[in-house]
């Protein structure tokens, strides 16, 4: 099948193009280094070394046999979307070229602007390009589950019937999102799902949980393979801070009272789920919402898991929760359904600890680099639009 995925230099991005590119897809990708020039603001860099974009595609050349089609440029910009779209003629769009940071959007007016036009913009332009170039490929759109924030109901996937004075009708499950990044992703889906109803494209809005993790297998072949691993306060998330705090001696830093709970999942089953998405289409017309994690934690419990990984790997591993600089729920009810993915094959890895392992060991070669950024680990960004840090953080 021809894929392309848009954001193909970023985390996920990257891995997915050399696991498509095993399974015997062909891939292009659309970026334009937007991931690592946020990351950069922050004063930070990826721990894990990444090379840059001719580098990536020479190696995937030499180790996956195929050229992945690269396109440079702006996914706002409706004529080179939809020419890139009219040259390779993808099946199938995995839409990963958003900007992914709830902090990041939270600085000030000029982030939470940016990360909107950013955000929504892009999908809008391709809804217009797929309907014009490609009407019968399928849009795999990455969505989170901070869509629907934490409501003190069930959470269905997407859809789910409603009964109002007397009559039922099927309607999207309403959205509560908790950042203005959250937020941009509840735009798009609404931007989607009206245009399979109303142009009949067919897309699968995936609520995808907190990823973590260094690997995937076709990593292993060259270094210039490797995915980008953030440990920054607005382009780490939870688990793989905890890890990198862990390698540089830093206290782990639940926020709050840290029984925040949030769907997780390991790269690799990140991977998977993508794939069966892509390889089992939405009928013309269909919006189709998949809920992706593997498990529901909560963020004080992964802290314990990954103290007690780092200990036995010899590391000096603290916890010290903080202040939460976020406003959320810290303690909540939270029962998302997940039963699309599994019933398409889906096969969660269900090994956390082994991939804390994993993930240690490609962090310890580079603790030099994280320790090197460790100002970048400190969270100053706050809900309410200051920026301070915690005192103990502070001294
Ligand atoms: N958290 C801590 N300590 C930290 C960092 C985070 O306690 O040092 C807490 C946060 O307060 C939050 C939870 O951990 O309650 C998750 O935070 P996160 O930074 O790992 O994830 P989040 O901001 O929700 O965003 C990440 C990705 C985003 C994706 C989302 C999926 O950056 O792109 O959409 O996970 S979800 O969380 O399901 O919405």
């Amino acid at each position: 099948m021809r894929i392309l995925i848009t954001g193909v230099d970023g985390y996920l991005g990257w891995t997915l193009a050399l696991h498509l590119a095993a399974r015997g897809h062909e891939v292009a990708g659309i970026d334009n280094y937007s991931r690592r020039r946020w990351v950069g603001e922050m004063g930070s860099h990826s721990a894990i070394p990444i090379a840059p974009m001719a580098e990536r595609l020479a190696a995937f050349r030499r180790h996956l046999g195929q050229n992945l089609r690269f396109y440079r440029g702006e996914l706002e910009d409706y004529h080179f979307v939809l020419n890139a779209y009219r040259s390779f003629r993808p099946e199938t769009i995995v839409y990963l070229g958003e900007m992914p940071s709830a902090p990041y959007s939270m600085i000030d007016v000029q982030s939470a602007v940016y990360t909107q036009t950013n955000n929504i913009i892009g999908t809008l332009v391709t809804l217009h390009a797929m309907r014009e170039a490609v009407p019968e490929c399928h849009l795999v759109k990455l969505g989170t589950m901070g869509e629907y924030g934490t409501p003190g109901l069930d959470i269905p996937e997407g859809w789910f019937e409603l009964e109002y004075r007397g009559r039922r009708e099927r309607m999207l499950f309403p959205r509560r999102a908790g950042s203005w990044y959250h937020q941009s992703k509840v735009h798009d889906s609404h931007n989607v799902e009206m245009a399979c109803r109303l142009w009949g494209l067919r897309s699968t809005d995936i609520m995808q949980g907190v990823v973590y993790g260094t690997h995937v297998p076709e990593m292993e072949l060259d270094a210039a393979l490797r995915t980008r691993f953030d440990f920054d306060q607005a382009f780490g998330t939870a688990i793989n801070r905890f890890c990198a705090q862990a390698v540089i001696g830093l206290p782990l830093t639940p926020y709050g009272r840290g029984h925040q709970k949030r769907g997780f999942l390991p790269l690799a089953d990140s991977m998977q789920c993508m794939t069966l998405a892509a390889e089992n289409p939405a009928a013309a017309g269909e919006y189709r919402v998949f809920n992706q994690f593997e498990e529901v934690y909560e963020v004080s419990e992964l802290a314990e898991r990954v103290e007690r990984v780092g200990n036995e790997l010899g590391l000096d591993v603290k916890i010290h929760p903080m202040e939460n600089p976020r406003s959320e729920a810290e303690q909540h009810y939270y029962h998302p359904d997940h039963r699309h993915l599994l019933d398409l094959g889906y096969r969660p890895t269900r090994d956390m600890d082994a991939e804390l392992r994993r993930i240690f060991r490609d962090l310890l070669p580079h603790r030099d680099r994280i320790d090197e950024r460790r100002e970048a680990n400190f969270p100053d960004i706050r809900w309410d639009g200051t920026r301070r840090r915690s005192e103990y953080l502070s001294r």
